[in-house]
């Protein structure tokens, strides 16, 4: 899972990067306009923790998500970065709401409006051409039926997010790679002195309005909490006025933006999560973990990780009812900690 950080030149991707990943970037005027930069981070995850806390494996594994910080381009949002867009499966917007090293005051609601703007043209701009294809060799109908529709709702400068789409359409579009139809979330970078305020009105509306989620922090100082000693981390934090450090809380809404479910496994050598699609069968899902589980599937043995941690043990959750037997269909929920029985 790729999550792309998107934004303006100087909305601070790259000190956000950097706060989320611990690695030193460039930022800033001199830093290399079109560096793609790209980090892999730890999902952080309470359930995890807990289930650690009763097995003491010899190995925690968390979910990971991969950042990636698209640059600003070399004139605003150029095609490249357009183009490195579609390779991710949900976007992050920055938006800069701290006044720069100019004095500049921010516009945030301008650079929400405006990428959504860019996304919607240069999804008009594929599908139109698309159209036009299809218009001309007349192979499939339908598809041309749903891209005129599409054409329509993108003439209204609305994002394809607000766009109802069948699952079957859905699959037949989803090889364009849509920008407007990506999750999105929105970062609002706010300057220091703004920390643990009120969302602005203005940009919490906008927000409401297309039904985002929003994360706010101070790039800046998140980025200093994140180069300090993970055991200095939180009072650092706290030192600054901050609850906490925004990285878990933005890790977390990053990946409910991807249509993820973690399904959990815990015992003396490991406690780990692994994402699965939502949606996913037992078998399938045990095909992550190895294709010789998922090739010789028997059963899933799936306990609710609360009663787990409750009960203190699995064979207690069996005394009481509460361990149960499912088969290749199961649909795998978020939080089920889940033993494979196989063959092969
Ligand atoms: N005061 C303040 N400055 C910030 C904050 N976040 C970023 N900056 C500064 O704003 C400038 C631009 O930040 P970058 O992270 O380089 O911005 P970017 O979006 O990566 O910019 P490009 O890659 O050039 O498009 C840098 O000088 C940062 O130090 C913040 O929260 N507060
Ligand atoms: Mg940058």
């Amino acid at each position: 899972m790729k999550i792309g950080l998107v934004g303006f030149p100087g909305a601070g991707k790259s000190t956000v990067f950097g706060a989320l990943t611990g690695i030193a970037v460039e930022t800033g005027y001199s830093a290399p306009r079109d560096k793609v930069n790209l980090g892999v981070v730890k999902v952080p995850d309470s359930r995890v923790d807990a289930l650690a806390e009763l097995y003491s494996p010899k190995k925690v594994t968390y979910a990971e998500i991969t950042f990636t910080d698209l640059g600003g381009g070399s004139e605003g949002l150029d095609r490249k970065v357009l183009n490195a867009m579609r390779e991710v499966d949900a976007l992050c917007q920055v938006v800069r709401a701290f006044p720069d090293a100019a004095g500049e005051a921010p516009h945030p609601v301008v650079e929400i409006t405006d990428l959504e703007v860019e996304t919607i043209l240069a999804d008009l701009d594929l599908i139109e051409k698309r159209v036009e294809r299809l218009v001309r060799d007349r192979s499939n109908p339908r598809e041309l039926e749903l891209l005129q529709r599409i054409v329509v709702h993108l003439e209204q400068e609305r994002p394809l997010r607000s766009f109802e789409l069948t699952e079957e359409e859905a699959k037949m579009i989803a090889g364009y790679a849509l920008l407007s139809l990506k999750p999105l979330l929105l970062v609002i970078n706010v300057g220091e002195d703004e920390i643990g305020s009120e969302i602005p009105k203005d940009i919490e509306t906008a927000a409401v309005q297309r039904g985002l989620g929003v994360v706010v922090l101070s790039a800046k100082v998140e980025m200093d909490v994140a180069a300090m000693p993970d055991e200095e981390q939180a009072e650092f934090a706290e030192s600054l006025g901050l609850a906490e450090p925004a990285r878990g809380r933005f890790i977390r809404a990053a990946y409910d933006l991807i249509d993820l479910v973690s399904m959990l496994t815990a015992g003396p050598d490991e406690c780990r999560a692994w994402p699965v699609a939502r949606g996913s069968k037992a078998v399938r899902a045990a095909g992550k973990i190895h294709s010789d589980i998922e090739r010789g599937f028997i059963r899933a043995e799936v306990i609710k990780w609360q009663d787990l941690i409750e009960q203190g043990s699995e064979a207690k959750c069996r005394d009481a009812g509460l361990a149960r037997v499912e088969g290749k269909e199961y649909i795998m929920q978020d939080g089920d900690v889940v033993h494979f029985r196989f063959n092969v």
